[in-house]
């Protein structure tokens, strides 16, 4: 069994659930796992058997127009190490994640204490932050240094290599999902009341930032809503949203858009939905789309990033070109349109979420992890 440390955002999206399920898995293993973190990972509960929670807190003195919070993670992550004497550190997200770290690392090694670095990377800490040249020394340092290093698809790998200076093996360790909570639940009275006249439902999880394209969403729903009738739940919440609201407005749907907000039981929510939208500028993985297929909901998504690892085209759901809403349209109508092809594509999309099951993804961490300890015993 391993004493792993577990550095994450604590936010509803992305990088943080993959973080927090990871831990919360390998804690029901009986893995011991501390999660360390500026705040409460959103989805972890408040007790639970194995799993630790420590806070990092930053100094606001009047002096720091930019309180130092790696230099706070780094000098905790000493502090946890030694005091809950872990062998692992699984930092998710490189910035400032992977640099806290390997500075903890050296720290450590200072002490005589070892601890093995494993570092997920997830997307935006490689394609939007990373590529900024601000950031490219110490990012590839810590991937460098990093004893063992993931990535959540073959795609990001191959942009990790092509945007830093990276010479370290990374595995592809692709997102997971966790059946025991997203499977199709019933919830037809729940379907009832939002489409009573039998409508179909299509749907979009994000933090609405920019990167999403949440506007692309809206349009594409404003040409299916023009062929046939139709509802859209947006989940989350985010900087773009009162642009999103504007836009229903000018369009005149606002009567068949409903903004939910953030949400804790999406599943419940997806499971009354025909079709998920993820027409993103850049994707590394697209877990909103893997949580969606898992309670058979089928995807319309770009073909950046990792989606077609995970949306397989004309199959689980259809891929276009960033921004080209038409297409989107096109693909969704076909689906949608047919009792028949709708009812194969939802069986695709669970067929195909199956393969990315937790029970096969954790055990990979878990060997990641073994090579990552004995490389430092060596
Ligand atoms: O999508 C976001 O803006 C959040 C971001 C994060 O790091 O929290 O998500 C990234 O990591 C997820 C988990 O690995 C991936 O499923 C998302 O595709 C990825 N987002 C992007 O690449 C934009």
């Amino acid at each position: 069994m391993f004493n792993i440390g577990i550095v994450c955002y604590p936010t509803f999206g992305g990088s943080g659930v993959v973080a927090t399920e990871l831990g919360k898995a390998l804690a029901e293993k009986g893995h011991q796992v501390h999660f360390i973190s500026y705040s409460r990972p959103a989805r972890l509960e408040s007790f639970l058997e194995n799993v630790f929670y420590h806070e990092v807190s930053v100094s606001n003195y009047p002096l720091f127009d930019y309180p130092p919070y790696e230099t706070a993670l780094a000098s905790k992550l000493v502090d946890i190490v030694l005091f809950a004497n872990l062998d692992i550190l699984h930092v998710h997200y490189a910035i400032p994640h992977a640099s806290a770290a390997i500075m903890a690392k050296q720290i450590l090694a200072k002490q005589g204490k070892h601890i093995s670095v494993v570092t997920t990377l997830h997307g935006t800490d490689i394609t939007l932050v990373g590529k900024d040249a601000t950031y490219e020394p110490v990012v590839s340092y810590s991937i460098n240094e990093s004893d063992a290093v993931t990535s959540v698809s073959q795609s990001l790998k191959d942009k990790t290599y092509e945007f830093f200076h990276v010479e370290k093996e990374i595995h592809v360790v692709p997102n997971f999902i966790d059946f025991k909570r997203f499977s199709k639940k019933p919830k037809e009275h729940f379907k009832k009341a939002i489409a009573p006249l039998g409508e179909r439902i299509l749907v979009h999880t994000s933090n609405f930032r920019k990167v999403k394209r949440v506007d692309d969403v809206i349009k594409v729903f404003n040409l299916v809503q023009e062929k046939m009738p139709a509802k859209l739940l947006l989940i989350g919440d985010g900087p773009e949203r009162m642009n999103i609201e504007k836009l229903c407005r000018e369009l005149n749907i606002c009567d068949r858009v409903t903004f939910l907000g953030k949400q804790e039981m999406v599943e419940e929510i997806l499971s009354v939905c025909d079709l998920f939208m993820l027409p993103s500028d850049s994707e590394s993985f697209g877990l909103a789309a893997l949580e969606a297929m898992a309670c058979q909901v089928p995807v319309i998504s770009t073909n950046s990033g990792g989606m077609p690892e995970l949306n397989i085209h004309g199959v689980t759901g259809f891929n276009s070109a960033i921004g080209d809403v038409e297409d989107m349209a096109k693909n969704a109508l076909y689906i949608l349109k047919d009792e028949n092809i709708l009812a194969e594509f939802k069986a695709n999309a669970l067929k195909q979420a199956h393969e990315f099951d937790i029970d096969k993804i954790l055990i990979r961490y878990e060997a990641i992890y073994a090579s990552a300890l004995e490389a430092q015993q060596v």
